[in-house]
């Protein structure tokens, strides 16, 4: 096991990372920005590193920067968090070279599933479904038409370095095709340095439900069901769940099935999620992996009694799993707490949070690196708390999300706090029947008056 293990990361996921290296007995190292001294994470881990000014690109997206920090503390590992450096393989592959264990997927593993056109060749092949589109790489303008002709408008361009909503785009009729794809080209080069796009049938309002897997280094993968993440603004997740109230039990393990045959296809190792549309029709399709813990890993913790940041650390350190895979036991749901203003299109937030309480009782949850006194500075991204409720039924995680957001005091900053209080009153999250096209008609109302 990792005698040392530095923290690439900040906020909430720096601290929940630190917790549980502090319980299985493995010192830890902070790194922090100059904006970030104040942090819970640089007081709770033993040491601690300034690596540079708030900009992220000098500091927690600098590799360099981290691995000067993990070698004058002698660390042996480094955990990447979500963001920043996570799925960044040449940061994966450095680590390698400097013999410190990168606690996530080879760099092959991030790179294969990083580009999107190899990732979903690499599912047909395991035998996953995938939505209906164009194999391998759209070589020019006529071929794209040809497909899109055969497959039906509407169709939408993805880059395939794109993925999680950035470089897609519509087309609903063919006379629309040529702009839009030399749109889509030009994004794509200027964002990824790579124009290579792929089209797929268009899933008009799909949901969005992804697998937790876990595979170890001796081949071993076992998933961890689904959470339903369909609730979201621009890309943006605002709230989850597990189970997903979607789906029947026989669909919870057709999918789990596919999701493991998604990790076995590339003898994935780590914690890894595995992204699928599902349509009005319950046929569901691979859209993309992630190859990092993610920021919902709480739901799925919550509902099957697991420790996921535990057993990534085992894995990285070659503890081989059981490969047996688990079924939710209770339901939860978590709401991410962002500063931001519901009642302002969700414009951000960030200062000084001058008075704090945070909810808590029986089956709340609450991650976050905020106190009271607290400065939420504007350069990272602005999520502040996630609260995650957990009852035997999706009605009792409900009631118990209505009193808990009813107890959370957070002021000096607007926070989503009101937005979760009025999504746990509408009809359409309470009887299950959504999809990711829920934000466009959200209706929130007037803000309340302070
Ligand atoms: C799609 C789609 C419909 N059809 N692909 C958005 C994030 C990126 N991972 C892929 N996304 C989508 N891909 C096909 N063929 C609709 C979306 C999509 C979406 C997916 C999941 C959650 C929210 C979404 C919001 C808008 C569009």
């Amino acid at each position: 096991m990792f005698d040392k293990i530095l923290i690439a990361n900040r906020g909430e996921i720096a601290l929940r990372i630190i917790r549980t290296c502090k319980e299985i007995g493995i010192k830890t190292v902070a790194v922090y920005s100059t904006a970030d001294a104040d942090s819970l994470h640089v007081r709770f881990a033993d040491e601690a590193v300034c690596i540079g000014p708030p900009n992220p690109a000098e500091s927690y997206l600098d590799p360099a920067r981290i691995m000067a920090a993990a070698e004058i503390t002698n660390a042996n590992a480094i955990h990447p968090g979500y963001g920043f450096l996570a799925e960044n393989a040449d940061f994966a592959e450095i680590c390698e070279q400097h013999n410190v264990k990168f606690i996530g997927p080879t760099p092959k593993m991030i790179r294969k599933m990083g580009d999107k056109i190899t990732a979903k060749e690499t599912m047909i092949k395991a035998g996953v479904p995938v939505v209906p589109g164009s194999e391998g790489l759209l070589k020019d303008l006529n071929k794209g038409l040809k497909i899109a002709e055969e497959i039906g408008y509407p169709i939408i361009l993805k880059a395939t370095a794109g993925g999680g909503g950035r470089g897609m785009r519509i087309v609903t009729k063919p006379e629309e095709f040529e702009e839009q794809w030399s749109l889509a080209r030009q994004e794509a080069k200027a964002a990824f340095s790579n124009d290579g796009m792929y089209i797929e049938k268009f899933i008009e309002n799909p949901r969005h439900i992804e697998f937790q897997i876990i595979g170890d280094q001796y081949g071993n993968v076992a998933h961890l069901s689904e959470r339903d993440c369909s609730i979201q603004r621009r890309h943006q997740k605002l709230v989850e769940e597990s189970p997903s109230p979607f789906l029947t039990k026989k669909l919870r393990k057709e999918m789990g099935e596919a999701a493991i045959k998604a990790g076995k296809s590339i003898k994935y190792e780590g914690l890894g999620t595995v992204e699928f549309l599902v349509d009005k029709h319950k046929n569901y399709y691979f859209m993309e992996m992630n190859t990092r813990v993610q920021v919902e890993h709480t739901v799925t913790e919550e509902v099957i009694e697991y420790d996921l940041i535990k057993e990534q650390i085992k894995i990285a350190a070659g503890i081989p799993i059981t490969g047996q895979s688990y079924f939710p036991k209770m339901h939860a749901i978590e709401c991410r707490i962002n500063a931001e203003d519901p009642f302002k299109n969700f414009a951000p937030s960030p200062g000084l949070v001058t008075a704090y309480h945070s909810a808590s009782g029986q089956g709340v949850r609450v991650d976050s690196h905020v106190y009271a006194g607290y400065m939420i500075p504007p350069y990272y991204d602005s999520m502040i708390a996630k609260l995650i409720c957990t009852a035997r039924t999706r009605e009792e995680a409900i009631k118990k999300m209505k009193r808990a957001l009813d107890e959370y005091i957070i002021e000096g900053v607007k926070t989503t706090i009101p937005f979760h209080k009025k999504l746990m009153n509408d009809k359409r999250f309470l009887s299950g029947k959504f999809d990711t096209g829920f934000m466009e008609d959200f209706e929130i109302g007037e803000g309340i008056e302070e």
